[in-house]
């Protein structure tokens, strides 16, 4: 039997020269961890991640499995009418199948919603028995603990393809709740892999540097402190995702660095004390982000900094003031991201609700295209102060000032090589066809009718369908 995964396009993470593709970011874990779980030893496994490979459309499947984000969904739609035209079954799965599985499933033949540590290998039975089912969901387990996830299949995923390709999750989900972030929809409990479970994982892989792809792999901190305590003699160098909280515990900072912690990204946000508030981050406290750069600097740690534009509070004087404390802060590598509704999270529901989302087309849905009505500005001021902002923050003066400032710092290596591909990503926002017009107006679900999808919007995040 032969099996196709695949994970579909992701632009702005993609850079192509002639034949070369190379995602500038992370490997995901997300088909490598499904192909771990896929045990029959008589499967053909082939993992496509579209951001460093292409799909093959004439492969002769017997099943494909497609993974999707928001923002990927038409794409991996495309690809599931495709393959289902050529008479091959196809399986959806991902956050935003999860959360909006009726329009899912009219383009496929089963969809599995949420995690599938489990209901995979059952849906495998089951088709091989020839009774696939309609919908596959799993129950989070009560304990808060996810136990027994085999190893990911790396030596099937491309690997000079990544920036970072060894990727390992030691946590699921987040315990807090911002108002626009898909996780705590997707994953309503923090979940914690079991440390010796993580740790087998690191020590299978040969080089020696990771990334964690956590979104919060700090939350809980005795925790993080066991894991990061286990990893001192693996002797890695590692980078992750924290909340800006995590300089309160000079413990936990000295075990990070002991366990060889390098590089952390923090979603800072929002320079605005009210806006973080408003987006249920008030634990970010705008008055503390000189003490969190200088502390994690301090100890040898580069900062990915994450900022969003088109806040409710946010007027035509946040863009400057913004890149004017991104510099001031010296944060190693600042990246920005518009306010995006994302489907099930608390800001769609009420954007839905003021009948502000002016794009319903999940292409837009990828923080780099206005999908709102911005409170105080327009829609096109709010697109190019966005852009201004990337531009203005990757001039060279600034990138260098930024990470030369304090002399020559002991990761100089990542910071460089981050400015420059977001130097890189700057021409492309100003240059490529995909980023001239805030949101795609030619969409038929765009404005002016999109009112009209609120409601069909509302009936679907309640799962009514699907069940029916
Ligand atoms: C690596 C990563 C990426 C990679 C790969 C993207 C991808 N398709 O996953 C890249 C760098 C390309 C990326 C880009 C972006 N990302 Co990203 N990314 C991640 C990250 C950190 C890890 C993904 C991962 O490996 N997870 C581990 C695996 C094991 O979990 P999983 O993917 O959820 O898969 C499980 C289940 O969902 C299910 N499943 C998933 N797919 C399928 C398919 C089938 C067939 C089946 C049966 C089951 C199944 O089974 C798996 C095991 O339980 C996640 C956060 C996270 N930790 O999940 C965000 C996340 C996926 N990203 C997110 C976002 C918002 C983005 C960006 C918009 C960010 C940005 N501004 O750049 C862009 C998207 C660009 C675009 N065009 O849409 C959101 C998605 C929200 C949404 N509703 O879509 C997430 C959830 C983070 C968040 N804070 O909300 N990202
Ligand atoms: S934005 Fe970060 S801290 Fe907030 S809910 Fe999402 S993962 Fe958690």
């Amino acid at each position: 039997m032969k099996l196709l995964l695949i994970m579909p396009d992701a632009h702005m993470h993609k850079l192509r020269v002639g034949p070369w593709i190379r995602s500038m970011r992370e490997a995901p874990l997300t088909l490598t961890t499904l192909a771990g779980l896929t045990m029959d030893a008589d499967i053909t496994l082939k993992l496509v991640d579209e951001s460093v490979d292409r799909v093959p459309l004439d492969y002769p499947a017997d099943l494909v499995g497609i993974s999707v984000i928001t923002g990927c969904a038409p794409r991996a739609y495309a690809l599931a009418d495709h393959f289902r035209g050529r008479g091959i079954p196809v399986v959806l799965g991902g956050v935003h199948v999860s959360v909006l599985p009726g329009e899912a499933k009219q383009h496929a033949d089963a969809v599995v919603i949420g995690m599938a540590e489990r209901s995979w290998p059952r849906l495998m039975t089951d088709f091989r028995a020839g009774n696939l089912q309609p919908v596959y969901t799993d129950a989070y387990p009560d304990d808060g603990w996810l136990t027994g996830v085999p190893l990911p299949r790396r030596d099937l995923q491309r690997h000079s393809g990544y920036m970072a390709p060894n990727t390992v999750q030691a946590t699921r989900g987040c315990t807090r709740v911002c108002d626009f972030c898909s996780v705590p929809v997707m994953w309503p409990k923090y979940l914690r892999r079991p440390v010796s479970e993580v740790i087998r994982d690191i020590q299978a892989i040969p080089g020696r540097v990771i990334v964690f792809n956590d979104v919060s792999l700090v939350d809980d901190v005795a925790y993080a402190k066991e894991l990061f305590t286990a990893m001192v003699p693996l002797r890695k160098r590692w980078g992750g995702l924290a909340t800006t909280e995590v300089v309160k515990d000079p413990e936990l900072l000295d075990l990070m660095r002991r366990s060889g912690c390098v590089y952390l990204l923090l979603g800072f946000e929002s320079v605005n004390q009210s806006t973080l508030f408003q987006i249920r981050k008030g634990f970010n406290k705008s008055d503390n982000y000189t003490e969190v750069m200088e502390t994690l600097h301090g100890y040898g740690i580069s900062v990915q900094g994450c900022f969003v534009f088109g806040f409710d509070h946010d007027d035509l004087s946040v863009f400057a003031a913004t890149v004017e404390r991104v510099n001031a802060l010296r944060i190693d590598i600042p990246r920005y991201s518009l306010y995006t509704p994302y489907p099930g999270t608390v800001l769609f529901k009420r954007l839905l609700e003021e009948g502000r989302i002016l794009s319903f087309n999940w292409e837009d849905y990828d923080t780099m295209h206005v999908v709102i009505q911005p409170a105080q500005m327009t829609p096109r001021e709010l697109y190019d102060g966005f852009k201004w902002a990337y531009r203005e923050t990757f001039k060279l003066r600034n990138a260098l000032h930024r990470v030369t400032g304090l002399g020559l710092r002991p990761n100089a290596a990542i910071n460089y090589i981050g400015n420059l591909c977001y130097r890189i990503f700057v021409k492309r926002l100003y240059h490529e066809a995909r980023y001239a017009t805030p949101y795609s107006i030619h969409d038929p679900r765009s404005l002016p009718d999109a009112s009209l999808w609120a409601d069909a919007f509302l009936r679907e995040l309640s799962h009514e369908e699907i069940y029916a």
